[in-house]
C-alpha cells in the first residue's frame, strides 16, 4: 500500500480522505492555502505545505505548486477530492507524467466524461438510454432548427464543455431557439472556452437519480444502489438519500445492472457515478461524474462499503474488495448538507464559529471540519458540515434526523440548519413526493 499521499483539496472531503488513508496506516499530506493553515484537516494531516495565497486559482488550483508539494514530501499518489482539480483531465495526466499515482480514473475516461457529447454518445453505445436530442453539436442556427424539429419543443440548449447545471438555457419554439443559440455559444466560450452546444428534449418534472459505482480497471465493477438527488436549489444540491424513494425494485435492478454493464465494457477504474434523470417510469442519462462526490457518504451508509479505502486499494493495483454478492444494501440514509448560509435567502455567512456541538448516537454520522473557535473563510464553497443519517426503514431514518438536527449547535454563524429543520416537517417531503422543481416551490411557500 502507498505509503504517504498528499490530499489536494480542502475542508470537510479532505478530512474525510486522511481519515481513510489513517485507518489504513497511510501517512497523510495537506495542502492548503495561506486561508486555511488553521483548518481542522491541516491539524490532522502529518505534513502539511502551504501552496499559496487564499484564491484558489493561486491554490488549490495551482498544479505547479501542488506537484511541487508532492515531490518535497516524498508523496507516493495525489487524492484530488472533489472540485477543484477532481475532474481535470490535463492534471491526472501531469501527476503521472511526475511520477506520482493519480487516485482517480485515468486520464481518458476524465476526458471522454468532461465532453457531454462524447460522454452521452459513449452512453448510448454502451446501452444505457439517454435524452432524445441532437447526436453532435449543432454547426448554425439551420442544423439547430432541424435538431430542435426533430425532437420536438420545448428543448434545452446545453454547452457540451458544461455540466452539474452550467450553461444550459430552454428554448420553448423556434423564435427562442435563434435568440438563444448565439447568446449560449458566447457564454459557453466565455465560461469554458468551447462554444459547442448540443440539443435536448426537455423533460419538464424529472428526479435526478445517480448510480454510485466502483471499478478496478482489471474486470471487477460493483454499484452501491442508487441515489436520489432531485432536492436541489439553483443546481446546489441541499438533500440526498439512498435508496431513491421514487423507485421500485424492479425499476431499480433494471438501471443498476445497465449502469454495471456499461462501466465493465469501459473498463472504468476508481469511483464514479452515472447521473440519470427519471420521468414517468423511464431513465435517461445525462453525464457521468468521475470523482467521488459530496453525496457519497448515503451510498456509504447503506452498503458498508468504504468508497474512499477502495479507492485507494484500487489505485495501489489491487482489485476491489468486493463483489456484488458480497453486498447487501440495507436500510436507508439521507444527508443534509450544512452550508454556512443564510436559511432564508442562501448568502453566504462565513465567520467565526462561536459554539460547535455535533449530534452523535446510534445511526448518526457527522463529516464536518468545524471546530468550536474555526473561522469559516470566505473564499470557497460554503458546505461545512455533511449529516449522514441511518435508520432500517425510510419512517426511522427521518425521525432520526429530526432527532440530529435538534442536537445540532453550530453558533456564531447563520446556516442551513433551520431549513433543514422545515423540511423534515413537510408532508409532500415525507412522502418521498418531490422532483427537481419541487425544493423551488417549497421555498417560495415556506419562506
Ligand atoms: C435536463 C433537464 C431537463 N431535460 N435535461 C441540470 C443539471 C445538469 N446536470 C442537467 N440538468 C438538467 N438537465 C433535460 N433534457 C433538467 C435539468 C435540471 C436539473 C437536473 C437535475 C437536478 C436539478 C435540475 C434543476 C434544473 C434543471
Amino acid at each position: 500500500m502507498f505509503d504517504k499521499v498528499l490530499i489536494a483539496n480542502r475542508g470537510e472531503i479532505a478530512l474525510r480522505i486522511n481519515r481513510a488513508c489513517h485507518e489504513m496506516g497511510i501517512k497523510t499530506v495537506a495542502v492548503h492555502s495561506t486561508a486555511d493553515s488553521h483548518a481542522m484537516n491541516v491539524r490532522l494531516a502529518d505534513e502539511t505545505v502551504c501552496i499559496g495565497p487564499p484564491p484558489a486559482r493561486a491554490s488549490y488550483l495551482n498544479i505547479p505548486a501542488i506537484l511541487s508539494a508532492a515531490t518535497i514530501t516524498g508523496a507516493d499518489a495525489i487524492h484530488p477530492g472533489l472540485g477543484f482539480l477532481a475532474e481535470n483531465a490535463d492534471f491526472a495526466a501531469a501527476v503521472e507524467e511526475h511520477g506520482f499515482t493519480f487516485i482517480g480514473p485515468s486520464a481518458e475516461h476524465i476526458r471522454l466524461m468532461g465532453d457531454k457529447i462524447r460522454a452521452k454518445a459513449a452512453a448510448a453505445r454502451l446501452g444505457i438510454p439517454v435524452v432524445p436530442g441532437s447526436a453532435q453539436a449543432v454547426r448554425d442556427l439551420a442544423d439547430a432548427e432541424a435538431a430542435a424539429r426533430a425532437i420536438g419543443y420545448p428543448v434545452l440548449l446545453k454547452a457540451a464543455a458544461g455540466g452539474g447545471g452550467r450553461g444550459i438555457r430552454p428554448a420553448a419554439d423556434a423564435a427562442q431557439l435563434a435568440r438563444m443559440l448565439p447568446l449560449a455559444q458566447a457564454e459557453a466560450m466565455a465560461a469554458f472556452g468551447d462554444d459547442a452546444i448540443y440539443l435536448e428534449r426537455f423533460l419538464n418534472r424529472p428526479r435526478h437519480i445517480e448510480v454510485q459505482l466502483l471499478g478496478d480497471g482489471q474486470g471487477g465493477i460493483i454499484h452501491l444502489g442508487e441515489r436520489d438527488c432531485s432536492l436541489q436549489r439553483a443546481h446546489q444540491k441541499l438533500l440526498e438519500e439512498a435508496p431513491s424513494p421514487a423507485l421500485d425494485n424492479g425499476e431499480r435492478e433494471r438501471i443498476l445492472a445497465l449502469a454495471v454493464a456499461a462501466l465493465q465494457e469501459l473498463g472504468y477504474k476508481s469511483a464514479g457515478t452515472i447521473e440519470f434523470l427519471y420521468e414517468d417510469g423511464a431513465f435517461y442519462f445525462i453525464e457521468m461524474n468521475t470523482r467521488l462526490q459530496v453525496e457519497h457518504a448515503v451510498s456509504e451508509m447503506i452498503s458498508g462499503v468504504d468508497i474512499v479505502k477502495e479507492q485507494l486499494r484500487i489505485a495501489n493495483g489491487l482489485p476491489l474488495g468486493y463483489a456484488q454478492a458480497d453486498i447487501a444494501l440495507n436500510g436507508h440514509a439521507i444527508e443534509c448538507r450544512i452550508n454556512a448560509e443564510s436559511p432564508e435567502d442562501f448568502r453566504p455567512c462565513p465567520g467565526r464559529v462561536s459554539e460547535y456541538h455535533a449530534p452523535g448516537g446510534f445511526g448518526v454520522r457527522v463529516d464536518s471540519a468545524l471546530y468550536q473557535g474555526y473561522e469559516v473563510p470566505s473564499y470557497y464553497d460554503s458546505l461545512v458540515a455533511k449529516l449522514i443519517v441511518h435508520g432500517r426503514s425510510r419512517e426511522e431514518c427521518l425521525m432520526r434526523l429530526r432527532r440530529a438536527l435538534a442536537e445540532y449547535v453550530i453558533g456564531g454563524i447563520e446556516t442551513t440548519i433551520p431549513l433543514h429543520q422545515r423540511l423534515v416537517e413537510d408532508p409532500e417531503f415525507r412522502r418521498g413526493a418531490y422532483d427537481i422543481h419541487w425544493l423551488e416551490r417549497f421555498l417560495a411557500r415556506s419562506g
